[in-house]
């Protein structure tokens, strides 16, 4: 039999001096006063709920939203909301931006969910990848835009079941880069595929695993917001997924990955860094749940603006920084006993 290994608690303990300098993990990310900062009230037609949004700045500074609404069918499409400072005077399409097309693409009878938004420089384009949501289950569509009016759909990139998907902003290695999270038999980890033009992905590899037993990403993990190009490689959110008897928590976690070879993990939090606390992350359709799909950065480029769907009911905002996450994460992570699950 092997050895049991127990976690380590931290690579190296920090002395006390330390201590002082590592962020505060309740504060590394710190909620906005307006929160929820858009809900189905807002909506200029009637709608159940909004949330999951993605997120970009736009080329004349506006934030944009890529909101995930819910009808009162059950079925959802994206909505676009514009803001001039990302937080309120939201100017939202009259109508849905993108609906789902079940004629044309069948994988999305359904409808279409949880956009994340890459602006690709090489193809002066936004790529969203959604869910596209159909009898054998959610699978990733892609579509390209230049102004989130009119889209060119790729269709399903990535069959049944799999969600929780972003392009890279540019090519690795020559090819382009999907982070996504597909479920089989081994669980629900997030992986990474590469393709010469979009259409056609191979060389499938795994990032990170979902953790087991007591741990708080132990029955599933995704990604978040695509993740962001630092000098220490991507910074990526990931949510966690922990059943319990009254039904799952989601809560956020982070990751860094080697920037030229994005499927190795540098250092992997233990600690789970932000989760449901306000009463519209613990209370909403679904209970319990936080759950990003895109950040803005600051001019700055350093302040993180994170869009995260709370309860599966509304829009909410956290504010972050980059430093501050990686230098949490340098007296938090342990890669390797960090997968000891
Ligand atoms: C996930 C996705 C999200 C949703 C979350 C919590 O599987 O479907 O859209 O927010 O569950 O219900």
């Amino acid at each position: 039999m092997n050895p049991i290994r127990l976690p380590a608690i931290s690579p190296e303990y920090p002395s006390v001096e330390q201590h002082s300098q590592i962020p505060a993990i309740d504060s590394l990310f710190v909620r906005h006063p307006l929160n929820p900062i858009l809900s189905r009230q807002d909506w200029p037609y009637p709608v159940n709920s909004v949330f999951n949004a993605g997120a970009t700045l736009l080329a004349d500074g506006d934030t944009l939203l890529l909101c995930r609404v819910e009808d009162r069918r059950g079925l959802s499409h994206l909505c676009a909301a514009r803001s001039a400072n990302g937080i309120d005077g939201w100017r939202i399409d009259p109508q849905p931006t993108l609906m789902a097309n079940p004629l044309a693409y069948p994988e999305e009878i359904w409808g279409i969910e949880d956009p994340r938004i890459t602006y690709v420089p090489e193809l002066e384009q936004y790529a969203v990848a959604y869910t596209s949501y159909a009898r054998g289950g959610p699978g990733v569509s892609l579509a390209l835009t230049k102004d989130f009016r009119s889209f060119e759909r790729y269709g399903v990139i990535m069959p049944p079941e799999d969600k929780d998907a972003a392009l890279l902003p540019r090519r690795i290695g020559g090819f382009w880069a999907l982070i996504h999270r597909p479920v089989t038999s081994f669980g629900a980890h997030m992986w990474i595929s590469y393709s010469p033009d979009l259409r056609h992905w191979g060389s499938h590899k795994i990032m990170l695993e979902a953790r087991r037993g007591g741990w708080w990403d132990a029955n599933k993990i995704g990604l978040c917001s695509p993740p962001i190009e630092t000098e220490k490689g991507w910074l990526t959110i990931y949510h966690g997924v922990r059943h319990t008897a009254s039904g799952s928590i989601y809560r956020l976690g982070l990751a860094l990955f080697d920037i030229n070879k994005p499927d190795v993990c540098l250092q992997r939090g233990d600690s789970w860094m932000f989760g449901p606390e306000a009463s519209y992350e613990r209370g909403g359709d679904v209970n319990d749940v936080v759950f990003p799909c895109g950040q803005t950065i600051g001019a700055d480029g350093d302040t993180i603006h994170l869009y995260y769907g709370a309860g599966d009911s509304c829009m909410a905002m956290a504010t972050g920084s980059v430093r501050a996450l990686l230098s949490w994460l340098d007296f938090n992570s342990n890669v390797g006993d960090g997968n000891v699950s």
